[in-house]
């Protein structure tokens, strides 16, 4: 058994006022699709996507979403055009072309300021983990990631290769552009491979909302080994389990895996942590009767395994 010492003093942290979780939207029951009948009538934006029970509209295929919420019909005014190798022209979202996991693709960033674009058709909950290798030339490849309604998502940017994951959370085209990297600031163009693994499906959610549910084991006792994995560097997992006043819990990894970073929050507040910790243990005491939510995360934004279990000291 595992001395309670040292226990943190985190009564005081815990005792702020209890946050408001009201959501004033209206999620569609369990089972309903949200898009049938389509609710998505503005012209050109008449995709629909389940977002979670949610219904989201999309632009239709040839036409770009704008920063107003609109979709435009693509031209060679709002697409650039110019000569370079045969994917030409790609270089806008509505031109992405169509990529496929175990099928790598090489071309070039030509002329200088040229962009790339590259279409995933993602299912949700699936993480998607691709790889940019430069070519001989001075290119310095980034990668950025739009979601189905063109919103940025991430970078990354090489060293000279790049690797950059992410998580589909609707099942519609996600678009990825690359680029060369402005951490270089000369022009530069070459030829890059871009490659995309098999995508996995996410273990655990990356949301309170979609925490895995755990239950404490009575220290002494041997607790259920819980393992999870970061399939993408900026994966997050999140648990959650319930807590007494005054008890004390350990959470404790396997330090022969990945020891992710640990977020931990109460219920009342599930947006600021009341504890922050990477340590091959971590422990705290419960000011009330709650439950606690932990979010795991690589700390260095690397794929891995993880391994972990929960006691709770009464
Ligand atoms: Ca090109
Ligand atoms: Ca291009
Ligand atoms: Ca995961």
């Amino acid at each position: 058994m595992h001395p309670l010492t040292p226990r943190l003093a985190l009564l005081s942290t815990l005792l702020f006022a209890p946050a408001c979780l009201t959501d004033t939207s209206q999620p569609t029951p369990p089972g309903k699709n949200p898009c049938d009948p389509n609710p998505c009538t503005q012209a050109d934006k008449t995709t629909c996507a389940n977002d979670n029970g949610r219904a989201i509209c999309l632009c239709r295929e040839g036409t770009l979403p704008r920063p107003n919420g609109s979709c435009e019909v693509v031209t060679s005014a709002n697409c650039p055009e110019h000569p370079g190798d045969s994917a030409e022209p790609d270089d806008c979202i509505a031109r992405a072309a169509p990529l496929e996991a175990t099928q790598p693709r090489t071309q070039g960033i030509e002329p200088v300021g040229d962009y790339d674009f590259f279409r995933i058709n993602a299912t949700a909950r699936n993480a998607y983990v691709l790889t940019v290798t430069p070519g001989p030339g001075a290119l310095l490849p980034r990668v950025d990631v739009f979601d189905p309604e063109g919103k940025w998502i991430r970078a990354q940017d090489g060293s000279p290769g790049v690797q950059v994951g992410f998580k589909a959370r609707v099942s519609a085209p996600y678009t990825v552009r690359v680029s060369h990297s402005p951490r270089d600031p000369s022009p530069a163009i070459g030829t890059y491979t871009l490659q995309l693994a098999t995508p996995v499906q996410d273990d655990f959610g990356d949301i309170p909302e979609e925490a895995a549910a755990l239950v404490p084991a009575p220290a002494g006792t041997s607790a259920p080994l819980i393992s999870g994995r970061f399939e993408y560097g900026q994966d997050e997992d999140w648990f959650s389990f319930p807590v007494v006043r005054d008890a004390t819990y350990r959470i404790e990894f396997d330090t022969t895996r990945t020891v992710p970073a640990l977020a931990a929050f109460i219920r009342e507040n599930v947006k600021s942590p009341f504890l922050t910790q990477q340590k091959s243990f971590v422990e705290f005491q419960a000011a009330s009767s709650t439950t606690v939510f932990i979010d795991l995360y690589s700390a260095n934004e690397a794929a891995g395994t993880y391994s972990f279990r929960v006691f709770e000291y009464r």
